[in-house]
């Protein structure tokens, strides 16, 4: 059979898996959400064994199994840290849980040992690496053709790298994509409110007034400064829609205008317990289970605005597939921070391919460390191998033959096109 027979014959149940493997592996996915920096933001991306070994996900993995307290570990030197996590997770232990696993399996991808009690050949690789030729080398490991950041105008160390330049074209990148993260205007306005006003904003503390037009005049200049791919929020457990609130104001009266007139969505990851343990900072937050309503409210109120939406607990996982079959304008996205297991993630993963097919996108990475996609993706990759191949065999069991030509379609709605059509990104 020549190769373009091959693609238009039907599989047997025999070839599909490994049909379904190899289109898995040789699509190159958008990665449409994660904490990643394109290198010209500097020191502000992450990249390398110490900030691989310091990731939060096992800063808290650290506390359960080494004396090691937060109070010391926070004044000690990143390097040290690292040694220490190091030490605790994959030297004293075994590095079975997902979040060590993975480091693991990047060391594995870079030729370097995986079971050496201290981390000096690691340091040495990654030390001779200049960072714009290991981006290209990582993302082609990776198999991922575009990466979206996380860009926040109110972080103090990243605003003032778009600010340099007018519109922000410095930092451009063929690759990465911005996004516009509105955390700190939306959930923590009493501690930001007075940024806006020195930048000549007309906002006050109670956003009364016309501060909800003066956010959204920042919002439409940072959408010009930025050019965003869609802006995006996470949001407490108890998070409602519509309510009195500073949040709900600004939804109404700025984020969703202002998305609108720029023609992006706006991403909701709702779950978050936030700092359940502070000392534990960025690993100090929890998950909880949301009331959807609020998402019922929104899709219904907002029918021109899309929305991106991920849900942090497992327990919310049914409602949101079933609010997706609902509203046309919700894209459900990602299994996110703790649900990025390979047992929650195949729970997740059927249960939403039997209620919405192809209608949704299976998973982002999050990774806050380049060298994470690696990893986080080939996991993804795996997974999904075994779902979706079951989920064809039973289709071909019950009278509908698929085709390789099929298979490449569906795997690249879910990891390409889904979030093009969305977003207007035009991937790599
Ligand atoms: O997964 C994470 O790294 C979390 O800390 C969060 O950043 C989360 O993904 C978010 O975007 O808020
Ligand atoms: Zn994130």
């Amino acid at each position: 059979m020549t190769p373009i027979e091959f693609s238009t014959a039907i599989l047997s149940a025999s070839q599909i898996h490994s049909v379904v493997k190899d289109v898995l592996d040789t699509t190159p996915v958008i990665d449409m959400h994660t904490h990643l920096f394109a290198p010209s933001f500097g020191s502000i991306g992450l990249w390398g064994i110490d900030d691989l070994v310091t990731y939060h996900y096992l800063e808290a993995e650290l506390f359960r199994c080494s004396r090691v307290t937060p109070r010391q570990y926070w004044t000690m030197p990143k390097r040290e840290k690292a040694d220490a996590i190091w030490r605790a997770l994959f030297v004293e232990n075994t590095p079975i849980s997902e979040a060590t696993r993975g480091v693991v399996s990047v060391l594995q991808a870079f030729e370097l040992p995986t079971k050496s009690d201290n981390l000096s050949e690691a340091r040495q690789f990654f030390d001779n690496q200049k960072i714009e030729l290991h981006l290209e080398r990582v993302l082609k490991i990776a198999g991922v053709s575009d990466v979206v950041m996380t860009n926040d105008p109110l972080d103090p160390a990243e605003a003032p790298l778009w600010e340099a330049g007018a519109s922000g074209q410095h930092l451009g990148h063929p690759r990465m994509h911005a996004v516009l993260r509105l955390d700190r205007i939306l959930n923590k306005w009493q501690d930001h409110w007075q940024v806006l006003a020195a930048k000549g904003y007309a906002v006050d503390g109670d956003a009364s007034g016309g501060s909800a037009a003066e956010v959204r005049r920042f919002l439409s200049d940072w959408c010009g400064r930025m050019r965003p791919v869609y802006m995006a929020v996470s949001l407490p457990d108890s998070f409602q829609y519509p309510e009195e609130s500073i949040r709900a104001k600004f939804l109404r009266e700025a984020v969703l205008p202002c998305c609108s007139e720029f023609d992006i969505p706006l991403s909701l990851m709702i779950g978050v317990r936030y700092q359940v343990n502070p000392e534990l900072r960025l690993a100090g937050d929890g998950s909880g289970r949301a009331d959807l309503r609020a998402l019922e409210n929104i899709c219904r109120d907002f029918p021109d605005n899309r929305f991106l939406v991920s849900v942090l607990s497992r327990e919310n996982q049914h409602e949101l597939c079933v609010y997706a079959r609902k509203f046309s304008n919700l894209l459900l996205f990602g299994c996110w921070w703790f649900l990025n297991n390979p047992s929650v993630v195949e729970e997740i993963t059927k249960e939403r391919l039997e209620m919405l097919g192809t209608s949704f996108i299976p998973q982002h990475s999050d990774a806050r460390v380049l060298e994470q996609v690696i990893y986080k993706w080939r996991n993804t990759r795996r997974t999904m191998t075994a779902i979706l191949a079951n989920t064809y065999r039973l289709l071909s069991e019950d009278g509908r033959g698929v085709t390789r030509d099929e298979i490449k379609r569906d795997v690249e709605r879910m990891f390409r096109t889904n979030f093009e059509r969305w977003s207007g990104v035009k991937g790599n």
